[in-house]
């Protein structure tokens, strides 16, 4: 749209608004964004739930997934939805279910390697969450040929698992939160991923 920009915008994806805007309240986890989001209240407390309708995906696909483990998720999807500070990493998506995806965005280590660690004692079968599960029941479960595996067997750094998780929505860095320079999946007040946006923008990186 053109009253919004690359600093300002939302990705073409399934459930974001076409543009982002104050949403009065959004749910425990998600609040962070209310102030200007390309989610609804809705999709928000739909994260929090455990196959919602978002994806119809299932945290729990090699046994229950730990509270620890699935409060990253919870706030990956808050920042994947609520995200209006996207610009410089969406691309078109060659998918059925969304039309732009993001691709690359340099991730804080401080998010990537507590969301590495609270995984630890966690199970999953694949590494890339985005494709080749079995949906013959309505939500995923592990393929024929894989096997539930202690989470760094599968994912053997953090590295590995917010690159490769996601299709490389992510990309590690080691810069921390105070550097500016890269996007905080958990924050609170004034969304500190404005100027970090400002900053890929302006062509400094
Ligand atoms: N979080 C982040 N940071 N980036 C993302 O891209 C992202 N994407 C989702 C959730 N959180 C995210 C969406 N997750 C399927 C699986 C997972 C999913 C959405 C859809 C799915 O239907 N997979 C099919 C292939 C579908 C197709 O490509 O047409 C499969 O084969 O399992």
């Amino acid at each position: 749209a053109s009253s919004v920009d690359k600093l300002n915008m939302c990705m073409t994806g399934k459930h974001q608004l076409s543009e982002p805007r104050p949403e009065g309240q959004l749910y425990q986890q998600c609040e962070p964004w209310k102030d200007n989001a390309c989610c609804t209240a809705n999709t928000t407390e739909e994260a929090h739930q455990d196959n919602s309708y978002l994806y119809n995906f299932n945290w729990n696909h090699c046994g229950i997934m730990s509270d620890r483990c699935k409060k990253h998720f919870i706030q990956d999807t808050c920042f994947y939805e609520c995200s209006p500070h996207l610009g410089p990493w969406i691309q078109p998506a060659d998918e059925s279910w969304r039309k732009e995806r993001i691709l690359d965005v340099p991730l804080c280590l401080e998010d990537c390697e507590s969301w590495y660690k609270d995984c630890q004692n966690d199970f999953t079968c694949k590494e890339n969450w985005h494709k080749g599960w079995d949906w013959s029941t309505g939500t995923n479960r592990c393929p024929r040929d894989s096997q539930c595996s202690l989470w760094s067997e599968v994912f053997p750094t953090a590295q590995s698992m917010c690159e490769k998780i996601w299709s490389n929505s992510y990309k590690y860095t080691a810069l921390s939160k105070d550097s500016g320079r890269c996007m905080q999946m958990w924050f609170t007040g004034p969304n500190p991923n404005q100027k970090v946006a400002e900053f890929y923008l302006s062509g400094a990186a």
